[in-house]
Formats: C-alpha cells, structure tokens, sequence
C-alpha cells in the first residue's frame, strides 16, 4: 500500500497533466488581459502574487453532504474519519493552491494530529449532560441561568483552546447557540452579562498571539432573540473582552437586506475585524455556495477589504477567511472548490478597482463615475489572473473540471465505501 506521501504526489502528477492540456489557450487568455491591465497601469505581478497569497480555510464540518431536518442523501466516497477528511483537504489544495488550511469543529472532529486554522466550539449541541437540568445547554451554554451550565460551556471552550494550541491554530471561533424562543423567557441584559462574563474567563486563558472571534447571528437556534444577534452586540463583546477579541462576519448571519459590505467596513475602522465565514444565502443561514446567489455583494465585501487593506487596517492582523457551507445535494468538495474560486475571483475584483480614482469621485460628490469605477473592477473577467496563479504553484487551471477528470470521487469511493463521519 502506498503511503499518505506518495498518494499526495501521485495526485499532484495527474492535477500537473490534466493543467497541461489547457496550457496553451490558458497561456493566450491570460497574455491578453495582462497585457490590457498593464496599458491601464495595474502591475499584474504584485495582483498575481497578492492572489496566491490568500488562503480559504475549509471546514471539516462541510467535507460531508449535510441536509437538512428533512433529510440527507451522503455520497459514496465521503470521508468518514478525520484523517480521510485532511485527505481530502489536501486534495483540495492541491488543485487549488488556496486550500491548504483545515478549520476544525470541536468535538465533530477531535483530531489527531494536523495543522489547523480557527478552531471552533460547539455549544449548540449537548451529548454529555442533555437531561441535567442544571448543567444542560438546552436554555444556552455561556448565557445559561445556571452557574453549572455556564462552567461547563467555560471549561468546554478552554478544552478546545488547548487542542488548537497542541495543533497550532492561533484563534478560537465562538459561535453560540444561545438566546430565547419567547418573548419574556429571557432577561436580555443579565443574558449578556452571564455571556460577557464566561467568554471573559475563556479570553483570559488564551495563549500568547490567539485571538478569539465572535460569530454574530440574528436567530437560529433559537427563534425571538439571540445574544449575540448582530455586528452591532459583536463588537460590544469583542470591546468589553479585551484587546485579543474580534468579530467574524459570516455572510448568512444577517437579517434580509443588512449591508454586509458596510458592516465590514465599520468592523475595519474599529480594527475589529477577525474574519469571515464565506457562504451565500436567499432567506436565512442558507449556506450555500459562496457567490452563488449574490456575486455583486461579494464583491462590494471584498472591495471594503481591498480599502481597509490598503488604508493600513489589517496590518497588525491578518484577515482569516474560511468557507461555512453546508452542501445538501452537490458533491461536497466541488461544492467547496466553487466557493473558494468565487471567494478568490470577488478579490481579484476588488484588486483591480482604481481606487485613487474612485477616492476622486467620492470626494467630488460624482456618484455616478463611482459606480462606473466600482462596476468595472466587477465586469472585468479575471478568472485568468487565477488560474496563472494557480499554475505558478503547481495547481489545476480549472479545479472543479480537473477534480472530475482525475475521477476523485470514484477513487475515494472504491476506497472508502459508504460511511460517513459525524458534523452536520
Ligand atoms: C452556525 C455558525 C457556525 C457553524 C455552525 C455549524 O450557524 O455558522 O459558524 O460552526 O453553524
Ligand atoms: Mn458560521
Ligand atoms: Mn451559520
């Protein structure tokens, strides 16, 4: 049987000759826009290497088809333990030379030993004490009337702060379940305090250089009211903690219509920013495919990241981008392939906006030559630039059409049958 290193190498050989197929009319596309970005001043070396140097974090939770309370249909091939998924994420990154970091859910994925990015916890789910009326998460962990409830959420926390660092993760992502289903259930103001009081005791024990992030969302689990329901009560708790604290944006956290672009930018000027889970929805915390439904928004967010970037915002911290999908009826890994080619090619967007001019026409009140600049960055097709970077690092032209022809999935199937690991 060959080992883990020679099916990795095995596998960067065939995403190598599937690339080179495309070589030539890449080779074509990409001399033209080249060509026209540099006569329009962009240096394309400084865009190409800006490119290859973002990296989309891919959730263990998501390399699973998940589905919903009506139902799941998991593929063959799925992984069914840890170490099957960090294959597939290699996999991933090997086809699109962005993938390379793993973000893990704690205790779905309770791992051995791998690299890792934000580690998560999860509260929303209560194995060890469900029927405990004391100790439960049923009416909230962190926020939890009861002392028991909260330390065990602390403690729970602290556990998981512990792994990352034997892993080398750096930051702790807190999203909570917690909130009320009735009006009156809650006593808004104690709620809050009990959870800015626990995550003070969970901020307080991280190890030197970690952060940790705060997940804001306006309902689900719980249906009236949640504790941490929006930017607004996000940077509240990420203030009140402490220095180390920041605020992650996840795109399906927000009510209908929110202004997701101009909440980042409200984030980057208070330098509280932490990162983003990348995903897109119609009506709720849809999770689907970053991109999928409104591209332009995208955008618009990776335009106030280009800004904050170049206005000196994230300097002191770097921005951790990471995909929270939920794949329900497509293959999970071409699922997660779409998503981080939309996460990139919305940047390389915003890379290529001409923000000097568009600094003139905001400053001259010229709301339409705005929009025009705004919009060209937009229309402007630079899927090339990707795929160029993608080949400077060894990676597919095009990953989810080399992911097909290497026949991925069917390997994994032959291999791995029909079980399935435990997440979503
Ligand atoms: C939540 C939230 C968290 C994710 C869980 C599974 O809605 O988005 O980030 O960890 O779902
Ligand atoms: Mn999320
Ligand atoms: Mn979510």
């Amino acid at each position: 049987m060959s080992s883990p290193e020679a099916a990795r190498r095995a596998l960067a050989a065939r995403v190598a000759e599937v690339a080179s197929r495309g070589a030539a009319a890449h080779q074509e596309e990409f001399g033209q826009l080249a060509a026209r970005l540099a006569r329009r001043g962009v240096d394309v070396e400084a865009l190409l290497a800006r490119l290859a140097s973002l990296r989309i974090a891919v959730p263990s939770w998501a390399l699973g088809t998940g589905g919903t309370r009506f139902g799941r249909f998991p593929e063959a091939g799925e992984p069914a333990t840890l170490f099957q998924k960090i294959d597939d994420v290699a996999a991933l990154d090997a086809l699109t030379g962005a993938n390379g970091e793993v973000s893990l859910h704690i205790p779905w994925d309770e791992p051995g030993d791998v690299a890792c990015g934000p580690i998560n916890s999860n509260t929303f789910q209560d194995g060890a004490r469900p029927n405990d009326p004391r100790a439960s998460w049923k009416f909230g962990s962190v926020s939890n009337a009861f002392e028991e409830a909260r330390a065990r959420a602390v403690d729970h926390n602290l556990h998981v702060v512990d792994l990352g660092a034997r892993l080398g993760s750096r930051a702790l992502t807190v999203w909570l379940p917690d909130g009320s289903n009735h009006p009156g259930q809650h006593d808004f103001r104690g709620a809050l305090d009990r959870t800015i009081d626990s995550l003070r005791r969970v901020h307080e024990a991280l190890p030197p250089g970690w952060s940790m992030y705060t997940e804001h969302k306006p309902f689900e689990p719980a249906f009236y009211s949640s504790v941490n329901p929006d930017w607004g009560a996000s940077l509240l708790v990420a203030r009140e903690l402490g220095e180390n604290c920041r605020c992650l944006v996840d795109l399906g956290h927000h009510l209908p219509n929110a202004n997701i672009e101009q909440v980042v930018a409200m984030l980057l000027r208070e330098r509280r920013l932490g990162g983003f889970h990348f995903n897109d929805s119609s009506y709720g915390d849809d999770d689907l495919t970053a991109g999928s439904i409104r591209p332009y928004r995208l955008f618009l967010v990776c335009c106030e990241l280009a800004a904050g970037e170049a206005d000196g915002l994230v300097d002191d911290h770097p921005l951790d981008l990471m995909i929270d999908a939920s794949h329900n009826i497509k293959d999970p890994m071409e699922d997660i392939l779409q998503s981080t080619e939309a996460i990139l090619l919305a940047h390389a967007q915003a890379f290529l906006v001409d923000r000097a001019a568009l600094r003139a026409a905001q400053s001259a009140n010229d709301a339409a030559l705005a929009q025009e600049i705004l919009q060209d960055g937009f229309r402007t097709d630079a899927r090339p630039l990707l795929r160029e970077a993608r080949r400077r690092k060894g990676a597919a032209l095009e990953p989810l059409r080399a992911f097909r022809e290497i026949g991925y999935r069917a390997e994994a199937a032959a291999r791995r049958g029909h079980a399935r690991a435990a997440g979503l």
